[in-house]
């Protein structure tokens, strides 16, 4: 099936009937109850308990208590109309010991989620690996090990034998770029270890993994669409010279192509092979592998926040601290224009290259984006609202992005908010809040903020307007 969208009247974007409005979190950033029925250490409660890894010394101990008021989060759900939910399973709480034996308890939690999902109308969207691997696979050499992937597929079998049968789409992996090059190649996410060969080494694990995953999800017969979620963004040369140009290759070919061109074209790119050579000849890659990394999927699923614009570093610039494996003669560059609280440029554009390049380089297929957002300082006013007119405008402009790729021809099926609630933001702590729904830390009290009510419209409408000049800067509902 292909999607179009109508638009509806003059100054509105329609959306193609069935598109799926979603919203998106993951276990360890808002789940808290670390030690509960079972559940055993990850790496990010072991990361986030070292000193200076994370802003104010956050952990994800308590965070928005979800575990616990999940009914509640499905009812404001309900509320907003959202048509599905995007949430991770928490790998601890399954397999506490890694490998062996299945803890039933944590399986409960997720089996009443869904169950509460679809009482409430919400499609049940999981993903299997939002990052936090149990230590005690990380103690065994964590992603550096081939045998984590095996492992992987052991719990993800788990889990599609307790909720395969009413789950609508599984995502086996989340970011699996974060978990190599910022958890084992710059060390500023879990489980905190330094080296360029070690985060290829651990692409190679986790796409492995995904490939494992897929395969043990078609062997439980899982009813949902079966997909992988990456981030990926479109990167822009600085200039039009031949030495931008090779820089914008060699970023894309590290941040893009590593992970699309095995998982769609069963390939590594050549040209990411060779950029790479001196510092590995990929003997981690056995034979074998790659068919079983580009199984078949239902859907691909792609979490966009912002383009990069990149250069070649004048001499004696190189940047020693970059999370890419051999690029450190590439400078990054703000884009113009506006950004959010992480520092992040507000561009729609490279949302809609993203969806275009995907169909003109891997084919017509299902795409959803499983993630998009924006962090701004929140703050509950006196009378109790929250307004943040600029993320309304970011979400504006994105869907609008969103909406001109499908009537490019792109059958994109749904969108994902990042987040539904305000939540642990990784080395950031709860310094930065992406939520649709304000959280109060200290009562862990819930407000929807002015976004998620514009969101709720949107829902309804199955449309949206036509952003205006300056729109994602701010401007109100
Ligand atoms: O919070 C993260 C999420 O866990 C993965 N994608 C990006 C989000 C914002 O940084």
């Amino acid at each position: 099936m292909s999607t179009t969208a109508v638009p509806a009247t003059q100054g509105r974007l329609a959306f193609p009937s069935n598109f799926w409005w979603g919203a998106a979190t993951a276990a360890y950033q808002i789940e808290g109850a670390v030690d509960t029925d079972g559940r055993t250490p990850s790496i990010w409660d072991t990361f986030a308990a070292q000193p200076g890894r994370i802003d104010g010394g956050d952990t994800g101990a308590t965070s928005t208590g979800h575990y616990r008021r999940y009914r509640e989060d499905v009812r404001l759900m309900a509320e907003l109309g959202l048509s599905a939910y995007r949430f991770s399973v928490a790998w601890p709480r399954i397999r506490p010991a890694g490998g062996a034996g299945v803890n039933a308890a944590g399986l409960d939690f997720y089996d009443r989620l869904v169950d509460e999902l679809l009482a409430g109308g919400v499609r049940p969207v999981a993903t299997l690996y939002h990052w936090d691997l149990p230590q005690e696979l990380e103690d065994a050499g964590g992603w550096t090990n081939r045998d984590t992937a095996l492992r992987f597929a052991d719990y993800a079998a788990a889990v599609a034998g307790r909720l395969g049968d009413r789950v609508a789409m599984w995502n086996t992996l989340n970011e699996p770029w974060c978990s190599a090059f910022l958890g084992y190649g710059t060390g500023g996410h879990a489980p905190g270890r330094r080296g360029h060969v070690g985060a290829l080494t651990a692409t190679h694990h986790l796409l492995l993994a995904h490939g494992l995953g897929v395969a043990a999800l078609r062997a439980a017969n899982v009813a949902g669409q079966v997909s992988v979620a990456l981030n990926a963004g479109a990167v822009r040369p600085l200039t039009s010279s031949a030495e931008d140009a090779d820089a914008a290759r060699r970023i894309d070919g590290l941040l893009n192509r590593i992970f699309f061109d095995p998982i769609l074209r069963g390939v590594y790119p050549a040209d990411t092979i060779e950029d790479t050579r001196d510092l590995t000849d990929w003997h981690f890659v056995h034979p074998g592998d790659l068919p079983v990394i580009a199984a078949p999927l239902d859907a691909i699923c792609v979490n966009y926040y912002q383009p990069d614009l990149v250069s070649a570093a004048p001499a004696g610039r190189l940047d020693h601290g970059t999370p890419y494996p051999t690029a450190q003669a590439v400078q990054f560059h703000p884009t113009p224009g506006p950004v959010t609280h992480m520092g992040w440029s507000v561009d729609p554009t490279g949302l809609r290259d993203l969806l275009l390049r995907i169909r003109t380089d891997y084919g017509d297929r299902p795409i959803y984006v499983t993630e998009n957002g924006a962090a701004y300082d929140d703050h509950v006013e006196p009378d109790g609202a929250v307004d943040d007119p600029e993320r309304i405008g970011y979400l504006r402009g994105h869907l609008a992005a969103v909406h001109e790729a499908i009537t490019a021809g792109v059958d994109l099926r749904g969108y994902f908010v990042w987040s539904l609630l305000d939540n642990f933001e990784w080395a950031f702590g709860f310094s930065r809040r992406f939520g649709l729904i304000h959280v109060d830390y200290a009562t862990l009290a819930r407000t929807v903020k002015a976004s998620g009510r514009w969101y709720a419209r949107a829902i309804a409408d199955n449309a949206i307007d036509e952003p205006r000049t300056g729109d994602q800067r701010a401007e109100s509902a």
